[in-house]
């Protein structure tokens, strides 16, 4: 094999869902339960120090995922309505489309205005308790640079 075949094979078969150890490829993202317990915030800081987000979840794939991922543990996901009571957003700015909130949810029980999932599905719950949490960034990826040549970054 000549260079550019290699890192076609290598682009193909390996660097399309490269995680950081620890983290699982799930569709060119990757994906880490946190060890510790958290606050909404202190986990939105923690998984931007680690270089990625609170799970952000758009579509039923994204979704099946999240509930599989978060086995028996309620965690937090990066949706909050703090900003605006009632107007809830995702934490890359984006409003919510998908939902999958539990029946009677989001019900703001003594003002609650950070999402978990639990039992594979949302509640929102007070922001400053404590849960695991779910972090997301993109996996390294393969891009087409040019014409005839496959570039990993
Ligand atoms: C109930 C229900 C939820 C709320 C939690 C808070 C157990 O579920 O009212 O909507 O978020 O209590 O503990
Ligand atoms: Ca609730």
């Amino acid at each position: 094999m000549n260079l550019e075949e290699v890192r076609n094979l290598f682009c193909k078969t390996v660097a399309d869902s490269l995680c950081l150890s620890g983290w699982e490829a799930h569709k060119q993202k990757c994906y880490k339960f946190s060890k510790e317990k958290k606050n909404w915030k202190e986990s939105k800081q923690e998984c931007e120090f680690l270089n990625s987000r609170l799970i952000i979840i758009n579509t039923p794939e994204d979704q099946k995922f999240a509930e599989k991922f978060h086995k028996q543990y309620p965690c937090w996901i990066g949706l909050t309505d703090q900003e605006n009571e009632g107007n809830w957003t995702w934490v890359d700015g984006t409003p919510l489309s998908f939902s999958q909130w539990l029946d009677g949810e989001p019900n703001n029980a003594g003002d609650e205005d950070c999402a978990v999932l639990k039992s594979g599905r949302w509640n929102d719950r007070k922001c400053n308790y404590l849960f695991h949490f779910i972090c997301q960034q993109r996996a390294l990826r393969c891009i087409k640079a040019a014409a005839t040549d496959n570039v990993c970054f």
